[in-house]
């Protein structure tokens, strides 16, 4: 079965062209003007809209078990909603447990992971550290197509990666042609930070922001990026929530280190005022790390965004109900850390980004697609209207109108960060492998039909990176 989308304005990252699409065994096939239908061909009219790469949400947590419950999203329903949302790729992450088997954590995921209605590929994150978890490194990347290895600075006494783990993880990815990924936070003060508040009587969600300020996040950044440049390899923050994490990674640039910054579509736009809400499930219904900011530091993600000092937007997408909200009642500290979004990530971008002028909207898919897809290298198979990609498409009808809320969408959780937010422009059709897998607010999804996909190490860059490591060897003084 085959697909043509006729009529539209194919949107890249490099260029937009009014041009028609077929898609056929999956794969994008031709990209011209006026092309005939295939005989078989399922005809999409795109007169008005654009056509767009699908996009790649490089950042969720499906059926994560943390904090002593498991993500209400799973692998199904979560890549559904994202489907819903435009988004035909999603790279979640495998973490394992202090001291548990790196290999063993991976395949659990991957059993999880089986049951997706479009394309996944995992992130490993390293908890722990001894020769066992070098190997296993190693194994991920020749074998498992893992070129991305995650690092949470925070969460004390749980996954956090203390400075011997970081070194030695960033040492072996740079070995391996991979690139090290952090959550930037000080584990440290914030634990002790939390336990100060909690022991003044400060037991409500209004805790949570007070309890993790952007100054952790820019010092945990910072430091990261240090490690990174004495050791010589890119490194990519997550999440950046603030001007303090955002001011590291841009100073790393200008001085030319290969740092790459992700921010999330809920930092960009939700305020820390939700934090003091009235209502417990509201606040709680919040509760995500990094915190969400002050205006003062939307402002500078947006500015990260538009100068390219951040490079994708993400969702973070980490699902949790009232009921398991409900365990941090009297104890912020006990509140799941999380929040959902994969289905209205694009959505509140080109409302709030391209419609404002922020954005051009080749912009809006670099950051949304592109970007995510050359940093983890599986560009131009994803992230690219062009002959010979995967076929993964959003047709964009900027003239749609949507109310975010609960009520409607896919997503399963009792919340919606966007709820009430109103919105022009909105997916009208989204193909995942060449089928129709999303029509006019119609899903037609299958469960199993998504793919792992591979991303391969980075060996030709990180060659050239070791070769300049080994010039810069000191060469011992003979005496
Ligand atoms: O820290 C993360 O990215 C995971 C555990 C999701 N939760 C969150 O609050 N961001
Ligand atoms: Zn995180
Ligand atoms: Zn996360």
């Amino acid at each position: 079965m085959s697909v043509l989308i006729k009529g539209g304005t194919v949107v890249n990252a490099e260029l937009s062209l009014r041009a028609d699409v077929i898609c056929d065994g999956g794969l994008i096939t031709a990209v011209g003007a006026d092309l005939d239908a295939p005989s078989d061909a399922t005809v999409i009219d795109a007169g008005g809209q654009y056509v767009m790469p699908g996009g790649i949400d490089p950042h969720t947590h499906m059926q994560l078990p943390f904090m002593g419950t498991v993500a209400s999203e799973d692998f199904e329903t979560g890549t559904t909603a994202g489907l819903a949302g435009g988004t035909t790729m999603i790279i979640d992450f495998v973490i394992p447990g202090p001291q548990q088997n790196i290999m063993e954590a991976y395949k659990q995921w991957r059993e999880w992971a089986e049951k997706s209605v479009s394309d996944y590929s995992f992130h490993v994150a390293i908890t722990w550290w001894d020769d066992s978890v070098h190997d296993d490194m190693g194994t991920l990347v020749r074998d498992h197509g893992v070129n991305s290895f995650k690092h949470f600075m925070a969460y004390k006494g749980a996954i956090m990666a203390d400075d011997e783990i970081l070194v030695n993880s960033f040492a072996r990815s740079l070995e391996l042609g991979a690139i090290p990924t952090v959550h930037a936070e000080n584990g440290e003060l914030v634990f002790r930070l939390q336990k100060e508040l909690f022991e003044k009587g400060i037991t409500g969600p209004e805790g949570h922001p007070l309890s993790r300020p952007p100054e952790c996040e820019g010092e945990a950044a910072n430091r990261a990026i240090r490690i990174a440049e004495v050791l010589k390899v890119p490194l990519y923050v997550v999440h950046n929530s603030c001007r303090q994490s955002l001011e590291a990674i841009t100073r790393a640039r200008n001085e030319g280190q290969r740092v790459f910054g992700e921010v999330l579509a809920g930092h960009l736009l939700i305020d820390d005022s939700i934090y003091r809400h009235k209502d417990f499930e509201v606040a709680a219904a919040h509760v995500m790390s990094p915190p969400f900011r002050s205006s003062e530091h939307q402002d500078a993600l947006w500015k990260g965004l538009q100068s390219g000092n951040l490079q994708t937007t993400a969702t973070d997408h980490c699902c949790f109900c009232a009921d398991q909200k409900a365990a941090g009642k009297d104890d912020f500290r006990l509140i799941p850390n999380g929040t959902g979004g994969v289905e209205n990530r694009m959505e509140v971008l080109w409302h709030h980004g391209v419609s404002t002028g922020k954005l051009t909207m080749n912009e809006f898919v670099k950051v949304t697609s592109t970007n995510a897809a050359q940093i983890f290298n599986v560009y131009p198979r994803k992230g690219s209207i062009a002959v010979g990609a995967d076929a993964d498409i959003v047709v964009w009808d900027p003239q749609a109108t949507k109310t975010i809320s609960t009520k409607t969408d896919h997503q399963n959780v009792d919340y919606n960060i966007f709820e009430g937010m109103e919105v022009t422009g909105c997916p009208s059709y989204t193909i995942s492998q060449g089928k129709v897998v999303y029509a006019d607010g119609e899903l037609n999804v299958e469960r199993g039909a998504g793919r792992y996909v591979d991303r391969p190490p980075f060996a030709p860059f990180y060659d050239a990176l070791k070769k300049q490591a080994q010039l810069a060897e000191p060469v011992a003084v003979k005496r």
